[in-house]
């Protein structure tokens, strides 16, 4: 259901919005935020140059460093006493980065993760399990305050503890579950192992998000939980889960537009690219009052299309993220997307959705192994029949990445569950 007369907005009115939002807000970075100043002053550009969203590419890019160059606070917009919350991501390097909301950033988040969870057909009749981390992260709390604004019966269930989260879904009868979609393929697991049938749980959709999936892995969810799973993407710096989300056509991600413009340019150039051209995305929040970013460079890959979408959203919508720009594994020269590595599995069918790449360099050269669970039927298949199905899968995988790779088909339950987001690459040669 539509919860916001902003998702049906004419272009027009969109566009005259986000003009007037876009002003006010970058008058609002360059008075009060130092390092957008800096940057403003030194590309010769002043407030009174952005008339409106056609003016938004004069603006200088921010990026992750800018992040960590002012770490914690440098990029906060309104003093501490404004400061109601502070999220910070985890960052396998450097420092941690730090995303402060005022209490308006709160209702504005909790307002674009209700139209998340209404476009996911939840209603404030249903029990909504949370079962994203609970804490610095933003899944938790982002779904957990949505759900609430919803007026949904919220049960807090973070991560971890699967029989728990089985015996709450049970006895609760939840009937939506927000979580990692690798987590959602675990508990389809355990509720199997269980003797559980689905059906007999009142779940009925699901909201996806954190990590790439693929369209394989929504039908394998929807088919093992007897659910509809709907994508929805995010990021901390943005503001969390409910930048984008995804509605019953399941057919892109609309965009909270009304609140994070979004740009796709070329990463190599900078420059802007039409509708429909794959690149790098990027949001300016025109709304955020603590820590509004201009122009982010989210680093992940996707693109957007405007148009009419049979659900009645004018929202703009990105295409599912192919992966990051900084994620993509450059293995003998050639772009590696896990995505695609998961697709070509998923596609053949035969083996369990779960998988790790292992990138490693053997003398000067990069080589690529294939990790992939057997399923349990196949668990009991003779040698020769494992080793026809290693080869299948070899073959599918060089068609879609068109470089050579080792496949290893291991034992059930071996690769490590993700309660949080899923480890897909294990790339050896930045230890040495
Ligand atoms: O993952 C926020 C979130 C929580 C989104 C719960 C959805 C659900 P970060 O930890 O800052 O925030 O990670 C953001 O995760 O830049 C993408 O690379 C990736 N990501 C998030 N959602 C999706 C998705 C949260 N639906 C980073 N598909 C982003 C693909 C996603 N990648």
């Amino acid at each position: 259901m539509i919860y916001s007369k902003a998702e049906t907005l004419t272009r027009e009115e969109m566009s005259e919005l986000q003009s007037k939002r876009l002003r006010e807000q970058v008058k609002r970075v360059y008075e009060n935020v130092a390092p957008y100043r800096k940057h403003m002053d030194e590309c010769g550009i002043t407030p009174d140059d952005i008339h409106g969203i056609e003016d938004l590419h004069k603006l200088p890019f921010t990026v992750k460093q800018d992040l960590r160059d002012s770490y914690p606070f440098g990029l906060f917009a309104t003093p501490m006493s404004e400061v109601v919350r502070i999220h910070a991501s985890s960052g396998t390097t450097g420092k941690k980065t730090v995303v402060g909301y005022t209490a308006a950033d709160l209702d504005l988040w909790a307002e674009v993760m209700a139209r998340t969870l209404s476009a996911a057909g939840v209603t404030k009749d249903d029990v909504v399990q949370v079962a994203y981390g609970y804490g610095l992260f933003t899944g938790g709390l982002g779904a957990n305050n949505g759900s609430e604004k919803l007026g949904a019966s919220t049960v807090p269930a973070s991560t971890g503890n699967t029989n728990l989260q089985i015996d709450l879904m049970r006895d609760f009868g939840v009937n939506a579950i927000c979580c990692t979609p690798s987590f959602a393929l675990y508990l389809a697991e355990t509720i199997e192992k269980k003797g559980i049938d689905p059906k007999s749980l009142k779940l009925r959709t699901g909201c996806f998000g954190a990590e790439p999936w693929t369209e394989n892995m929504r039908r394998e969810i929807e088919a093992r939980l007897d659910i509809k799973a709907h994508d929805i993407y995010g990021l901390s710096e943005i503001i969390g889960p409910g930048v984008a989300f995804e509605c019953e056509e399941q057919d892109g991600l609309h965009i909270n537009e009304d609140h994070f413009i979004p740009e796709i340019i070329d990463p190599d150039t900078g420059e802007v690219l039409p509708d429909g051209e794959y690149g790098e995305l990027v949001f300016t929040c025109i709304t955020k009052e603590a820590m509004p970013l201009i122009r982010y460079r989210t680093r992940d890959v996707a693109c957007i299309s405007h148009g009419t979408c049979a659900c009645g959203r004018t929202l703009v919508k990105m295409g599912k993220p192919k992966g990051r720009t900084d994620d993509m594994l450059i293995i003998r020269g050639v772009n590696v997307f896990p995505s695609q590595v998961e697709s070509a599995l998923l596609e053949l069918d035969e083996t369990a959705p779960h998988y790790q790449l292992i990138v490693d360099r053997k003398g000067a050269l990069d080589t690529l192994d294939v990790m992939v669970e057997m399923n349990e039927s196949m668990f009991a298949d003779t040698v020769k029949k494992v080793e026809e199905v290693e080869e299948r899968i070899r073959r599918a995988i060089q068609n879609v990445l068109g470089i050579a790779v080792n496949v290893h088909l291991v034992n059930p339950n071996t690769i490590q569950r993700s309660e949080g987001k899923a480890v897909r690459v294990i790339d050896k040669r930045k230890l040495v």
